[in-house]
């Protein structure tokens, strides 16, 4: 394969999809190395099959808003590979969602999901609704509305959606509500779901935690304690706030979390029970971040992302391309020597540069933040046995496969002069068994 030539072929393909092709290009420059020491891969084309989703649904999502209205979204579903597995990764509801960026997710998932170990696909879904300023009955509406379509496409044994940004526990409750009853099956087609009807314990906490295991892997490489460590948090939804408990917990410093708006610096740090404020502000009024700077009388920077404040450890927990080349320069110069990505793809390629220049440790969303399908993985395994495992079991499992996917990342990605190339060990190891599943199945 020639890296650079697939690429160039993609985009004229598929143009206008600046966020698969920055994904792709990331994925094939890392493995190119490793693809070319086996020729039969490239003799059945198979990189070509494993860049382009095996499907793509496309729909028009109607729905009545609160004054009477009629809305129009669009919905999607990108199945993108099951060698190993069903389709499996969650459905995102923002304003900013398109084909593209569902296409990049979707790509990234079938990775991250191989590194997990566990037998799940990677498929991404979402529409560009934005649950902002909707009432809690428009959010219902709207996500039956999605349902009616999308129910035809997945299934326990055939994709199983979970949550995203901007969809959580109430989201997939309405959605799940809705599969339900048009099939009038109870079955596991969606994780994150409510823990009274067969969600997993520990999912809501599931990518933040992991995040934050990862991260400790990565310390121990150099003997470095998390204990008195300032970390910057971007974001405040569930990836952030559940990286902040347990960052929290371990006895390091949170002192920024931000929204779409701006961020919060508290230097004394956001303890218990500030994060317990923001959980509510976030969760339950769907309140602005800017309002605990106002509580607790701290800065807020509006229109700005947390990269300039001095730290130890930075936590990308909001969206894509929210650090970029500047930004992770001014991280490196201000002390920062760890990046653990909560987010998906949330590092700019020049970003990542100037993290691998300085050597610092620097972990890939698709190894950081596997946590959350990991789990969503635990719960189809609950589900279709019909059993519930205790939180202490499910978290004990969630650590053992940071644990993993850590090891196999320093087996893929270290580096003559023993840098871990965590990028890299991410990829080629994801890649090495979709791709062998890929040749054992066939051409098709
Ligand atoms: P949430 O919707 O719970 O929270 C998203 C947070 O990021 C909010 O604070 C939101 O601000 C902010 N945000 C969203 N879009 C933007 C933007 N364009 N610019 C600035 N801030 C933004 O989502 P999650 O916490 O679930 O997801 C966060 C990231 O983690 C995403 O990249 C997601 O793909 C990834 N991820 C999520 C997993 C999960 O299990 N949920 C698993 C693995 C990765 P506001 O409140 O203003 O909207
Ligand atoms: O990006 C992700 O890994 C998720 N949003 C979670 C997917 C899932 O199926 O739990």
């Amino acid at each position: 394969m020639n890296a650079a030539k697939v690429l160039e072929d993609l985009k004229r393909r598929f143009p206008n999809e600046p966020e698969y092709h920055q994904a792709v290009e990331e994925v094939l420059s890392t493995i190119e190395e490793e693809y070319n020491k086996h020729p039969e891969f490239d003799k059945v084309n198979l990189i070509e099959r494993l860049c382009i989703p095996d499907r793509v649904y496309q729909f028009r999502v109607t729905w009545m808003d609160d004054k009477g209205n009629i809305q129009t979204n669009m919905g999607y579903r990108v199945q993108h590979n099951n060698a190993i597995g069903p389709y499996k990764g969650g459905i995102r509801f923002h304003s900013s969602v398109n084909l593209g960026i569902l296409k990049f997710l979707a790509f990234e998932q079938t990775f991250k999901n191989s590194l997990t170990t566990l037998p799940m696909g990677g498929g991404k879904g979402g529409s560009d609704f934005s649950p902002r300023g909707k009432s809690n009955a428009e959010v219902m509406r709207f996500c039956q509305a999605f349902m009616l379509e999308l129910w035809r496409h997945i299934g326990p044994e055939t994709d199983v959606p979970a949550g995203d940004i901007g969809v959580g526990g109430r989201e997939v409750g309405y959605m799940f509500g809705m599969y339900k009853k048009l099939t009038r099956e109870f079955s596991g087609v969606l994780t994150g779901k409510g823990r009274e009807f067969g969600g997993s314990l520990i999912r809501p906490e599931a990518t933040g935690y992991g995040n934050i295991y990862f991260l400790l892997e990565m310390l121990k490489t150099r003997n470095i304690d998390i204990q008195g460590k300032t970390c910057l948090v971007s974001g405040s939804g569930n990836v952030a706030q559940y990286t902040a408990e347990k960052l929290i917990q371990l006895g390091a410093k949170v002192v920024t979390m931000s929204d779409s708006d701006g961020y919060i610096y508290d230097p004394d740090g956001i303890d218990r029970e500030k994060l317990d404020y923001i959980m509510e502000l976030k969760n339950l009024y769907r309140g602005r971040i800017r309002e605990y700077a106002e509580k607790y009388g701290c800065k807020y920077v509006a229109g700005a992302r947390p990269w300039n404040e001095k730290a130890d450890i930075a936590l990308p927990s909001a969206t894509q391309n929210e650090i970029n080349g500047d930004d992770a320069k001014a991280l490196v110069a201000n002390g920062v020597f760890a990046v653990s990505e909560g987010a998906n793809m949330p590092s700019t390629p020049e970003a990542i540069r100037v993290f691998q220049d300085a050597k610092i440790l620097y972990a890939p969303g698709k190894a950081a933040n596997a946590g959350g399908v990991s789990v969503s993985g635990l719960e189809m395994t609950q589900n279709s046995i019909k059993l519930s495992w205790s939180q202490e079991e499910v978290d004990e499992k969630l650590k053992s496969i940071m644990k993993n996917i850590h090891e196999a990342c320093v087996k893929y990605g270290t580096e003559p002069d023993g840098y871990i190339n965590y990028v890299k060990g991410a990829n080629v190891a994801g890649f090495m068994k979709v791709a062998n599943a890929m040749m054992a199945q066939g051409i098709v």
